[in-house]
């Protein structure tokens, strides 16, 4: 089980933040074993000692921002090293607790301060952090070095997998050459990709809140739990309000119910003429010390709303959601996977151009700024875990299980509480026909609804239906297709009746609502060709039209869904399947439409006028 909370840090009457963006000293340790960092404990004097340094940004992936094509393919660990100095009232007040959050490190993290080994991690996309106060608030000093060793080498253990090939050979490949092989299609991108903090909290604090919500008529109810550190005697006291700051409930003590007559319920953009109503729950914890009266404030924003799933249908609040969206990737020029504030803002102005009222966090968790933005806005989301290429046997060990579990654990606790998130995702199109499939994805499923009952569970398979043994354990059923893409390709004509017979299998055989989750062509903005060929907007367009006539009949069924490939272009590895990264977006890398923008905008309007 996870220790303690994964609350958002946020200021209040009793925490501060000290955001740590910006440029960190950096170095990639090419030694032969890549190991020398270690031998040489760069952690215990400033990175520079060490030998050569770079200036590295942060967040941002550290491939894409130099000249050096060595450090854009490195496998193994990297350096950051950041000095910070600290107000006095958090080196000096013993009631203070001073925390360092990492946003993400990916994919595996060791973190020192001031040469002491404080935390490790695993996995790329996910929070993680450590109290450090005992160590800032030991000495005179009002300063502190933070070090943070990453290594971004996938295993058939780790979340996403890979492979490192040994290269041995030595006719063809000098001594000791690898390279990490991978089973998914986007460059593995790595570093501290987003934001590292420190904040502080008293040291009794609210350490977690858990939100479920319902609807009785039209009373809204808001279950809360309340998890507090430091103490066991303490007073909690919490505040339901409005958006116009009024006190709609209130309630006291770790656990319980609050009623809100009339309530505003949390709608999906363009579902309602009011969508992504938020209510502020703030929480008010006050405790007594021999020496002192502790009070710490959280305050955590609320939407109420219900998900349900039929045999045929997806509900949010009570009435039928059909999702027209897309796939995304974290990925952009230079950066790579490294949050960027214009670029989270400029998405989600084409989500709403679009007319997309949701999407998928293919195939990772997405950066926490991102789920609160679609809070605010009502883009409904599918929460998809870093379980992708999951297709070696070794991957589907027990000891690959443990992880995902864990993984599980650590995403449903961070992402709890957005009313945005109506669907976890366990997986991307693993080999769901194999033997082990079965007992994993069960497994895997059970735990996920046991961490939060509250929402359906899926994974997105691209398995034959019959061959699928994990599709028994799922709520939706969520198939990736390319028909006339990888199959058939360049022959559009076969579309209709393939992927009208793909339905039909599925729906027959599990009586459960089917998404269309990923479907595309590649295309390179600009390139013309009519009649249609493939690697031109015409193509793409003419995909999408054939893709489309099928759903418009299916919807009016069991299909609840279609979700484009993908939003954007993006990296992939090389190889010569990809033009420079995969060309699916119906944007560019760029975010400048291609021709199928305009063709998907137009149909996703008519959708939301047509379901609202
Ligand atoms: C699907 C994968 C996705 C790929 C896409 C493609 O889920 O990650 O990028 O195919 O090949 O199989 O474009």
């Amino acid at each position: 089980a996870l220790q303690g909370g994964m609350l958002y840090p946020r200021e209040s009457a009793s925490r501060e933040r000290k955001e740590l963006d910006g440029l960190w000293s950096f170095r990639a340790d090419f030694s032969d074993n890549r190991r020398q960092g270690f031998e040489q404990q760069w952690y215990r004097t400033p990175l520079r000692e060490s030998g050569p340094i770079l200036d590295m940004p942060v967040p941002s992936s550290f491939n894409d921002v130099g000249q050096d094509g060595q450090l854009r393919s490195f496998v193994g660990w990297v350096w950051y090293e950041r000095e910070v100095t600290l107000p006095q009232r958090w080196t000096q007040d013993l009631g203070t607790r001073v925390v360092l959050r990492i946003g993400s490190a990916h994919y595996y993290a060791i973190v020192w301060v001031n040469g002491v080994h404080v935390a490790e991690h695993e996995g790329g996309h996910l929070p993680f952090e450590v109290d450090i106060s005992t160590l800032v608030q030991s000495g005179p000093l009002s300063s502190c070095r933070i070090t943070i060793a990453v290594n971004n080498t996938l295993t058939p253990y780790t979340l996403p997998p890979g492979t490192i090939l040994y290269k041995m050979d030595t006719s063809k490949y000098p001594k000791g050459y690898f390279v990490q092989n991978t089973n998914f299609d986007f460059f593995n991108y790595a570093g501290l990709h987003r934001p590292v903090l420190l904040y502080t909290t008293p040291t009794i604090y609210i350490d977690d809140i858990t939100i479920t919500t319902g609807v009785d008529q039209n009373t809204g109810l808001v279950n809360y739990q309340i998890f507090v550190q430091g103490s066991e005697h303490f007073q909690l006291q919490v505040s339901l309000l409005d958006k116009e700051g009024k006190v709609v409930a209130q309630g006291l003590g770790s656990q319980g119910q609050l009623q809100v007559p009339s309530a505003h319920l949390w709608w999906p953009y363009l579902m309602h003429e009011h969508p992504a109503y938020l209510y502020s729950l703030e929480v008010r914890l006050t405790a007594q010390t021999a020496a002192r009266s502790v009070s710490d404030f959280y305050t955590l924003p609320v939407g109420i709303r219900t998900v349900a799933v039929t045999e045929s249908q997806f509900l949010i609040n009570g009435k039928p959601f059909y999702f027209h969206g897309v796939n995304k990737h974290e990925d952009a020029d230079i950066r790579g996977k490294g949050f960027d504030w214009p670029l989270m803002v400029k998405d989600f102005n084409l989500l709403r151009w679009l007319g997309a009222n949701s999407f998928r966090t293919s195939h990772y968790p997405y950066a926490e700024e991102v789920m609160q933005l679609c809070d605010r806005y009502g883009i409904v989301v599918i929460d998809e875990s870093p379980g992708v290429g999951i297709v070696l046997a070794q991957s589907y060990s027990n000891a690959s299980l443990q992880h995902h579990l864990e993984v599980m654990g650590e995403l449903v606790r961070r992402d709890k509480n957005h009313p945005a998130v109506v669907m976890w995702s366990v997986a991307n199109e693993p080999a769901s026909s194999l033997k082990p499939a079965a007992y994993y994805f069960k497994t895997l499923i059970a735990h996920t609804k046991a961490l939060d009952p509250s929402r359906p569970v899926t994974f997105v398979t691209n398995s034959n239906y019959e061959a699928d043994l994990g599709a028994p354990y799922v709520d939706v059923i969520c198939v990736n297709s390319y028909y006339s893409w990888y199959h058939d390709y360049g022959h559009l004509e076969v579309i209709q009746l393939q992927l009208a017979t793909q339905f039909e299998n599925w729906y027959r055989t599990y009586q459960k609502p089917i998404i269309q989750s990923e479907y595309g062509a590649e295309v390179i903005s600009g390139f013309h060709q009519d009649p249609p060929l493939m690697f031109s907007e015409e193509y793409q367009q003419g995909l999408l039209e054939q893709y489309h006539l099928v759903l418009d009949q299916k919807r009016k069924e069991y299909v609840v869904g279609e979700l484009i490939w993908n939003f954007a272009d993006f990296m992939t590895d090389q190889s010569p399947m990809r033009v420079i990264g995969n060309k699916k977006g119906i944007f560019s890398r760029q975010r400048q439409p291609k021709s199928a923008a305009f063709l998907l905008r137009q149909r996703y309007w008519k959708l939301a006028n047509e379901t609202r």
